[in-house]
């Protein structure tokens, strides 16, 4: 009997990506915290402002919006300034409602020039500003401390050339990533990324955070994607990189400093980026493992058996799997397992992909390495499973509280984290979970709890942030360090590093009006 008939069939409905229920509040270490501001969801929008809750924070020495301002931008950008504060609030509020700003202007701009001269105005009158994707963002950057203009790059969506020999794609950077894939699968192609927020975020605030994603493991990141991008520098210059090359050693290659800069040395206004072939088989095995050893011998199998074809690897343990039944109320195919390695290929020729994908499955199971497990081959059934695994960033927030860490470490102590997490969290914590994209060495671990708890905090920060670091692992893996995460810079990088990064910040935005307050450590 082959694998594909000993393993079960898989039956998942197909699960959509929704937005989460509101969680309470996030912190930040090295902030003085206004701890009866907490739980306060009578505030306006049901989420404290970031001001009110770190009092300790100072706003910069920026100039306040004032009419005079507001006439000039309805000058320049008729029906598409938006000043009413009942408006602003969702552009205000970060996706995980932690962060809240009281920006009183957000600007949408339909093209490079409009993004230029609101630069340059703001520049010449020291206005703060904040550039804003679909703000999914995870670590507060896209959304304003204090009261920063914000900048929009939802009308910027106009898709300018799929070239389907070479692969490339230009677009504006307000283009959703969702609807990008769409557009060129009709060409043949699919994007060298993937990520669970793709139905909202824009593919400049893929390019302004370095997201990782699920395909990260084919692809590689997007500082080798990118062949070129074009962005507006704080003094309103416009940088135009927008190359579609695949080669050109002309110099340095700038347009890498914008990758994963976080709004803070320009705004990337369009894109060019390589794009592969779309597969004609994916495949999806759904597989549980004793124990997380087991998970990487099935990863390192994966990456010996499945080889060219392999195209993700993902692991999520038992307790977070639980999440989405009793939280979402997903089935989960094969219950009863610690671990469960999720492992999609893709490729050209189906009964070579499924030959290959059965051999694979087939050698695990003789090898006792494997027990349960599922197939997934029809596109319905596949997107289900991949709807488990995609969705536990919500489940997770259905809890209450969720204390949420991206982090990179070598594979010999990864899991390990979680478990140290664990035994140190005791039952103060309602979920104490790890799962993420183990085939790029990225663990997402989360703890949750009913409602912020400040002991519970204090357990996890800065110990987490210590731990890694002695282990040799990064503080953010692929979210940023945006506004959250900004003053553990040290934990990841040296002295000299975030003294170059302060450098290039001086030299290109002297003002420092680009998204003040993120990235950079405050000293
Ligand atoms: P925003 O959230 O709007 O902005 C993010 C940052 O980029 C901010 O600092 C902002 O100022 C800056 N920015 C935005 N646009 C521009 C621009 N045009 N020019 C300059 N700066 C800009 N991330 C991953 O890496 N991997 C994942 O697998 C992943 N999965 C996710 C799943 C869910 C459910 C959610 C909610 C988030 C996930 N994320 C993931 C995080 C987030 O989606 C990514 O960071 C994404 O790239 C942000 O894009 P955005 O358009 O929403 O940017
Ligand atoms: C994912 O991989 C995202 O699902 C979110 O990066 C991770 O919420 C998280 O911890
Ligand atoms: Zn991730």
């Amino acid at each position: 009997m082959s694998a594909l008939g000993r393993l079960r069939v898989s039956f998942c409905r197909t699960a959509w990506f929704h937005r989460p229920k509101q969680p309470t509040w996030t912190s930040i270490a090295r902030l003085a915290l206004n701890t009866s501001r907490y739980n306060n969801n009578s505030a306006r929008g049901g989420v404290v402002l970031t001001s009110e809750r770190y009092p300790s924070l100072q706003r910069g020495d920026y100039t306040a919006v004032t009419d005079k301002h507001i006439a000039f931008f309805e000058g320049l950008l008729p029906g598409r300034v938006i000043s009413d504060v009942r408006d602003l609030d969702g552009y205000n509020t970060d996706w995980l409602k932690t962060c809240r700003g009281a920006s009183q202007l957000l600007l949408r701009p339909k093209t490079t020039e409009e993004v230029s001269q609101i630069l340059r105005y703001c520049n010449e009158n020291q206005l703060a500003v904040v550039p804003q994707g679909g703000n999914t963002g995870l670590v507060g950057g896209s959304v304003p401390v204090f009261d920063e203009i914000i900048i929009s790059t939802q009308l910027m969506n106009k898709v300018f050339s799929v070239d389907e020999i070479s692969g490339t794609l230009v677009c504006q950077s307000g283009c959703i990533l969702g609807n990008l894939e769409t557009l060129i699968n009709e060409h043949d192609l699919t994007m060298p990324l993937d990520l669970g927020a793709k139905g909202s975020c824009h593919i400049g605030g893929n390019l302004a955070t370095n997201a990782g994603g699920i395909r990260l493991l084919r692809f590689g990141s997007l500082h080798g994607n990118v062949l070129g991008l074009e962005a507006v520098l704080p003094n309103g210059d416009v940088l135009d990189s927008l190359t579609t090359l695949r080669k050109d050693n002309t110099g340095y290659d700038v347009k890498q400093m914008f990758i994963g800069s976080e709004g803070t040395l320009g705004i990337i206004t369009a894109v060019s980026i390589l794009c592969a072939q779309k597969p004609s088989s994916v495949n999806v095995a759904f597989v549980g493992c004793e124990d997380f050893p087991t998970v990487l011998k099935v990863l390192q199998r994966s990456k010996e058996n499945l080889a060219e074809i392999l195209s993700a690897f993902e692991f999520i343990d038992r307790q977070c799997m639980a999440l989405t039944e009793r939280n979402l109320n997903l089935t989960n195919p094969i219950t009863d397992n610690k671990f469960y390695a999720l492992i999609e290929t893709s490729g050209s020729n189906p009964n070579h992909d499924e030959e290959k994908l059965n051999h694979f499955l087939e050698t695990l199971m003789e090898d006792g390495i494997v027990r349960d497990g599922t197939l997934a081959t029809e596109t319905s059934k596949v997107q289900a499973i991949w709807g488990l695994r995609e969705r536990l960033a919500e489940a997770l927030m259905h809890d209450g509280y969720c204390y949420k860490y991206d982090v990179s470490l070598p594979l010999s102590h990864f899991y390990e984290l979680v478990e140290v997490m664990r035994e140190r969290l005791g039952d103060k914590a309602v979920s104490v979970v790890g799962y993420g994209h183990v085939g790029d060495c990225n663990l997402h671990f989360n703890a949750t709890t009913r409602e912020f708890d400040e002991e519970v905090m204090g357990l996890i920060e800065p110990f987490i942030y210590d731990w890694v670091a002695e282990h040799k692992g990064s503080i953010s893996a692929e979210h940023g360090l945006g506004f959250k995460k900004k003053d553990f810079i040290y934990h990841s990088k040296s002295k000299a590093a975030v003294q170059l990064m302060k450098d290039m910040k001086r030299l290109l935005d002297p003002n420092g009006i680009l998204n003040p307050y993120k990235t950079l450590p405050t000293d």
